[in-house]
């Protein structure tokens, strides 16, 4: 039996037990509102899979996966056309890591996953600051007269968190109304992440949960998902931001949601996610 191990796929360097791990690292496969292309819930198994193409370690962060002990709890199972069932699973789920003193690093699925992820960490945390880097505000009261959808998630987020917790960066999409909205009750950088360097000095002392929709990435850098949209930011801008956040000493989770591998018939959008959930990772670990 010598060499012979169990077919078991993880992303790379993830391969710790639950016991040991102090982080979890999962994938949501849904992509049930999504408004216009879906294939979000193909997105952890891409991945998982081109994960073997990077390296464990991070020469931005000087930092190893070899030297954090994440665990890959695979996808969740999900019942597909039950939205509110679904949100409740990922609620449990998200809830029962942070339980166990562990920290967890999401991938999406389609935006609306991170409502009840960050619902557990506000739970767990009722301090929760939010920061939210995307194209799109996600501030809609209601999408086609449903209030659980990708494009209200940060609508959603603030009923429990309030004013003065959620920090977006790098908006672009959204209506006039959610704009005049955010202006009111979170603190909203549009186009670009320029300020999010003193941001992560001002949050470096409270509880943080992070959110990525790639999409705030230009489609040129990464064209992969449901929604993209024009006039981007680039990748160095994201890593830099990734950089920042190192200043936070209390990120309890974060999540990245949004690419769509079958828009990504190159290989180069699952690449750009692979490499920012390693980054993510890292952040996370310690
Ligand atoms: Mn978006």
């Amino acid at each position: 039996m010598g060499n012979k191990k169990m077919n078991i796929s993880t992303f790379i360097g993830c391969d710790k037990s639950y016991e040991e791990a102090s982080l979890v690292l999962f994938g949501v496969p849904f992509d049930g509102t999504t408004s216009f292309r879906p294939g979000t819930r193909f997105a952890m198994q891409a991945i998982r899979t081109d994960s073997y193409g990077l390296e464990t370690y991070s020469p931005y962060l000087d930092r190893d996966l070899e030297n954090i002990a994440v665990f890959d709890g695979g996808d969740l199972d999900l019942p597909f056309g039950n939205t509110e069932k679904v949100m409740d699973i990922i609620f449990e789920y998200s809830r029962d890591v942070l339980n166990d003193g562990k920290k967890f690093l999401m991938v999406g699925g389609e935006h609306l996953v991170s409502l009840s992820s960050i619902k557990a960490a506000y739970e767990k945390y009722p301090d929760l600051h939010l920061i939210h880097i995307d194209a799109h505000t996600d501030l809609r009261e209601h999408y086609l007269g449903e209030k659980l959808s990708h494009a209200s998630v940060i609508r959603n987020c603030h009923e429990f968190l309030g004013d003065g917790r959620i920090f977006q960066f790098g908006i672009r999409s959204g209506l006039k109304e959610e704009f005049e909205w955010a202006k009111e009750h979170t603190y909203l950088e549009k186009f670009s992440l320029d300020t999010f360097a003193e941001k992560m000095d001002e949050l470096a002392d409270v509880p943080v949960y992070i959110t990525i929709d790639l999409d705030v990435l230009d489609p040129g850098v990464f064209p992969g998902t449901g929604t993209p949209e024009p006039g981007g930011i680039s990748y160095r801008d994201l890593l830099g931001a990734i950089g920042h956040m190192q200043k936070l000493n209390q990120i309890v989770a974060a999540d990245v949601v949004e690419l769509s591998p079958p828009y990504d018939p190159s290989g180069a959008s699952t690449a750009v996610a692979c490499k920012t959930v390693r980054e993510m990772l890292l952040t996370l670990g310690e």
